[in-house]
């Protein structure tokens, strides 16, 4: 007996097993669902392909968000084999190395667009592609970062980006919520991905994290899995528009008082 017996879910963002998609695939396919993905080309065969396997599916499909076409086939698709989709997954974001360091006021046209294209439009565009293969209802979710409300050193447009997905997230609440589809974000704390690594202060900052966050230790892609299992089940019926903080409580900080 799990929490989503009978559930279908499409999960876009796998790039590998550290990705938070993947943490949150296993849990919805742990509580009874049914998961599908969708992926960027580059990562299908190898990596995408065998993780889907591991979790009995067969439905990988090849999409880069900034493709019509590509969002288009891949629902396509999904109507042909699995008919309705109940829950949705959009974890996904990019930006411009160069606009992930030194100053926020020199991000380009070209670099500002290209983040919020991939990272908060794509969310909208998935969104509208879904909804007519939920004709039941559905719990949409997305991925944030608390560089949405506060500066982050480096985050840059990023944080932008994310301050626009979230608020998206109201706007495709309040449209989709006459036709019981929710939509919700998930603001998670620092996870070592394949989207942080590298990165200019990423490693400083989650060292510190841990020391800081009142429940003092790290977030797991498994701890994001737990609430986008609450976010897709009925658990969380007549919840929507929100972001949930799966942060161990770092964002309620004011003063931070680290231990001796
Ligand atoms: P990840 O690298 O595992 O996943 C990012 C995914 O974005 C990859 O699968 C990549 O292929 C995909 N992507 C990038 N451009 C795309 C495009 N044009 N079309 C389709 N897919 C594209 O890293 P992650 O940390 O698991 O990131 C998932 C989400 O979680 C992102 O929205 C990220 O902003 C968010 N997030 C991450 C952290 C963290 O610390 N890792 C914290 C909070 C939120
Ligand atoms: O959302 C993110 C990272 C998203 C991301 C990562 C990359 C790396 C590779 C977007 N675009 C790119 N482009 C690339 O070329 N996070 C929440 C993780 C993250 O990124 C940071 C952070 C944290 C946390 C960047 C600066 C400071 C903190």
């Amino acid at each position: 007996m799990g929490l989503l017996d009978g559930k279908k879910a499409l999960i876009f963002g796998v790039a590998n097993d550290h990705s938070i998609a993947w943490g949150i695939a296993k849990a919805l396919h742990e509580q009874g669902a049914w998961v599908g993905f969708s992926s960027i080309e580059m990562l299908l065969e190898k990596r995408v392909r065998p993780l889907a396997e591991s979790l009995g599916s067969t439905f990988v499909e090849p999409c880069d968000v900034q493709e019509d076409a590509d969002i288009e086939r891949v629902f396509a698709r999904w109507q042909k084999e699995q008919g309705t989709i109940d829950i949705l997954v959009h974890a996904l974001a990019f930006a411009r190395r160069e606009d992930l360091d030194g100053r926020f006021v020199d991000t380009s046209r070209a670099g500002f667009m290209l983040a919020l294209d991939v990272s908060a439009y794509s969310m909208v565009a998935l969104a509208r592609a879904a909804a007519p293969l939920m004709p039941n209802g559905g719990s949409m979710m997305t991925l944030s970062y608390y560089g949405a409300e506060k500066v982050v050193a480096n985050y840059n447009v990023m944080g932008v980006a994310k301050s626009a997905l979230e608020s998206s997230v109201r706007y495709l609440a309040a449209d989709l919520g006459p036709q019981n589809i929710r939509v919700n974000a998930i603001s998670a704390g620092p996870i070592r991905t394949l989207a942080a690594s590298g990165i200019a202060g990423f490693k400083t900052m989650y060292g510190k994290f841990k020391d800081i966050a009142p429940m003092r230790q790290s977030i797991t892609i498994e701890d994001v899995g737990g609430t986008a299992v609450y976010l897709a089940s009925d658990l969380s019926r007549n919840v929507t528009g929100e972001t949930v903080y799966v942060d161990g409580g770092f964002n309620v900080l004011g003063v931070p008082t680290p231990d001796e």
